[in-house]
């Protein structure tokens, strides 16, 4: 068999792995783990990698709507004419109503590296400010806590790491080289601190596991620091040199000692004390925060303590600790200069979310449905959709689905037709991660690997490149879009760097840009408008929101629904992602559903003795924006009073949608973020399903 060295994209993971060939056919494929592991961690999606590829189920060719006799069908159709229709729709949108009316909306699947970079150069030439992306409920709203506190976000060296903390984060089914990497510091004797509301297996593996109250992050960030600063266990030297508000910092965490908020936050206030004494006393220590840290309407303020946290230990930039990047020297390709600057993109209520990044974007997801529904700033009339499946992942899928009715055009690029390419006029068929070259979101820092496109493109599909660049030369953006290849448009991209593809296939390892190093600060000083560690942002004073951290409500007053709670009275958390599964993806591949065919709630057994429900039986779960039903299961994984809701079913059946449950209108101020992670809500057992 042929052996082949690429990344996988099945995940945000991006996995280097060894993909084996028959005949052009994807056979399986293999993790590679850069650690002295005895083996590397197993990922059920990537073994299903062949009955991915060549799944039935896999759209063949475009397809447009077609209706006659009252009946709507699907019809195939060429290329040539699926890109006509695009580029006649959007330029009769253009001269009616203004670039802007068309809005291209983006999911994390296609990746946020090169691919995002194309559909923002792609509207940018046409002259529409809107690309929107999903990160307010992903990481990106995270990201900018790190950029107002140190300039960047960190990473964490766990390999060596003598204490690692993680918060709100499940790398075991989530992110398993980094889960390999926990595995192996602990191995070597780090502790671990984890920071849960739900006893993963992960949580399991703790020196210390803190059960938060779901949202409560902040107050717990702020009482570990009361600790560190009561009991001295901060470096002066580094805070009196490299930062700046402290003295403010210790006078607001005064008000958050253990003894004050463990009851709040369901934490014991010895557990608090040791966490922060563990943390602070062990070096080098590294913190991480995940996913369970966003989808809150609090994300800014909560990230930005536990940011402050990370900043106090010392611990940036250190080998073993939070790393800052070392970014790869790239061509900024988006031609955001073309764009005339009065027009504002529909997310103009988030300005500092929209500009805090070069390049990331514009993420505030939730104005997609404002500007459709509301029209405002403007009204939107076309979506594009690539890599997403907004139906079933968009907080308060209803009201979504509503706004689509109010479109005049969709088009969609995916590989399946989900419910969201149901509702679509035009379904634009993409290949998978194995079928196409890319330069990943990681690949702009060291090291640079190279996603190989290691089999044909099936049937008649395009990589998401192929379908962008065709797409503008048929706009008539041959300037724009001058490459044949993607080869030509990475080594573009990447000259700056100085690497080519060609070098980059010849080190599947991947390929570091200059010298590793620490502590970085010393010579460039922080990324930061004072060039110091930000304990107060300035920033954040300007655009009227705490420059340090305040949570003088109770922290529930941030969830969805709080103020119904007599009717709602259980805590809500979004469930797990389970290995096998990527959100909505995956439960149309037989194996992977085999591993967890059905969905469940987890209800507390005490909860469920109250409630008089057993475990396996039905029940409906109820906010005041909608209704579902699940089968329970009775588990301690759960505090009593909060449920954990599977996540991502929708696709597989919509009488499972969470998000037919969520809220798009309670926010987080500065990114837009919805409460998707955690509500209010109640449970009704049911005699069977509805
Ligand atoms: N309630 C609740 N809501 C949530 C979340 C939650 O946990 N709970 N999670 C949030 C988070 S963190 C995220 S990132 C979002 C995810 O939201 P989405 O981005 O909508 O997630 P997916 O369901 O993964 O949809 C990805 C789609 O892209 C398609 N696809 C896969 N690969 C490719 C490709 O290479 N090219 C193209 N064109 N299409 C491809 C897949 O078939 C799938 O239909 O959901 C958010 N919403
Ligand atoms: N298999 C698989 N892998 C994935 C994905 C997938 O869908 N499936 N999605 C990818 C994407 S887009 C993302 S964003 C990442 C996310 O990956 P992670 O960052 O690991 O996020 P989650 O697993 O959603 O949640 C992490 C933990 O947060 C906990 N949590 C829930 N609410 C709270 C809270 O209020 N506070 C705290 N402290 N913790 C809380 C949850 O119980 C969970 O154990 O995973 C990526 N990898
Ligand atoms: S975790 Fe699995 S699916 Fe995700 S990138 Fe790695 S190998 Fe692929
Ligand atoms: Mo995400």
């Amino acid at each position: 068999m042929e052996k082949r060295h690429t990344v996988c994209r099945l995940c945000s993971s991006v996995c280097p792995i060894e993909v084996y060939l028959k005949d052009g056919r994807l056979v399986s494929a293999k993790r590679k783990s850069s650690l002295p592991l005895e083996k590397a961690y197993y990922c059920s999606k990537l073994k299903a990698a062949s009955e991915i590829v060549y799944s039935p189920q896999r759209i063949k060719a475009p397809l447009v709507r077609e209706e006659s006799g009252g009946k709507r069908d699907w019809k195939e159709i060429s290329w040539e004419e699926a890109l006509g229709i695009v580029s006649r729709k959007l330029n009769t949108f253009k001269s009616e109503y203004g670039p802007q009316s068309v809005c291209w909306l983006r999911g994390m699947a296609a990746d946020w590296g090169a691919p995002w970079d194309y559909a923002i150069r792609f509207m940018h030439a046409f002259g529409s400010p809107n690309v929107i992306g999903n990160g307010s409920v992903c990481h990106v709203a995270r990201e900018m806590a790190h950029f107002f506190t140190y300039g960047a976000m960190t990473s964490s060296d766990y390999k060596n790491s003598k204490c690692i903390f993680i918060w709100g984060k499940n790398d075991r089914d989530t992110n398993p080289p980094a889960y390999e990497a926990i595995l192996y510091a602990k191995k070597q004797g780090a502790k671990l601190i984890v920071v849960d509301p739900i006893k993963t297996k992960l949580a399991s593996l703790a020196d210390i596991w803190l059960q938060i109250r779901p949202g409560c992050d902040g107050v717990l960030a702020m009482s570990i620091m009361n600790t560190i600063i009561e009991e001295k266990l901060y470096d002066s030297n580094f805070i009196q040199q490299w930062t700046l508000g402290f003295d403010i910092l210790r006078k607001s965490a005064a008000k958050y000692t253990p003894e004050n908020v463990a009851k709040r936050i369901w934490v014991d206030k010895e557990s608090i004390k040791e966490a922060a004494r563990i943390y602070a006393k062990t070096k080098p220590a590294c913190l991480i925060e995940g996913n369970g840290l966003d989808m809150h309407a609090n994300v800014s303020q909560n990230t930005r303590a536990v940011c402050i946290l990370r900043a106090l230990s010392g611990n940036i930039d250190k080998q073993g600790g939070d790393l800052l990047p070392q970014p790869v020297p790239t061509r900024n390709i988006q031609l955001k200069e073309s764009l005339k600057a009065k027009i504002e993109p529909i997310s103009f209520r988030y300005p500092l979310f929209n500009k805090f990044h070069k390049t990331r974007g514009d993420h505030a997801l939730s104005s997609v449905m404002d500007a459709i529904l509301e029209e405002k700033p403007y009204p939107l009339k076309a979506l594009i959709i690539q890599a997403s499946n907004p139906v079933v992942t968009m907080a308060n899928s209803k009201r979504f689905l509503e706004a689509m009715e109010k479109l005049e055009f969709i088009a969609v690029i995916d590989l399946f037709m989900t419910k969201t390419a149901e509702k679509a006029d035009l379904v634009l068929p993409a290949t998978t991660c194995f079928e196409k070259t890319q330069l990943n979101l990681k690949a702009f820092s060291n090291p640079v690997v190279l996603q190989n496109q290691v089999i044909d493109w099936a049937e008649n599909s395009w990589p998401d490149w192929k379908i962008i660049f065709e797409l503008g030369k048929k706009m008539g953006y041959e300037k724009e879009f001058p490459w044949e290849t993607v080869e030509e448009a990475i080594d573009y991209q990447l000259e700056p760097s100085g690497i080519t593809v060609e070098m980059l296939r010849e080190n599947p390892e991947g390929i570091f840009v200059g010298e590793k190093r620490y502590e970085k600060y010393r010579q460039e000083r922080f990324n930061t408008p004072s060039g110091k560690i930000e304990f107060y942002s300035d920033v954040y004073k300007k655009h009227g929101y705490p420059p340090l951290p305040e949570f003088e409500e109770y922290e529930e007053d941030r969830l969805s629904f709080i103020q119904e709670k007599d009717n709602f009275p259980f805590v809500a958390i979004s469930g797990a992602r389970p290995n096998n599964f990527v959100h909505s993806q995956f439960r149309n591949i037989p194996s992977l559903l085999r591993e967890s065919p059905e969905p469940f709630v987890d209800i507390h057994p005490d909860d469920a003795a109250t409630l008089e429900i057993k475990d396996g039986q039905m029940v409906g779960v109820e906010t005041p924006n909608g209704k579902i039903s699940m089968k329970a299961k009775l588990s301690d994984v759960v505090h009593p009073g909060s449920v954990r809701i599977a996540w991502g079913w929708g696709e597989f059946d919509p009488r499972y949608n969470i998000n037919d449950l969520t809220d798009d209108h309670l926010r987080d101020p500065l990114t837009g973020t919805t409460s998707n992670r955690c509500f209010m809500c109640n449970i009704v057992k049911l005699a069977e399903h509805p």
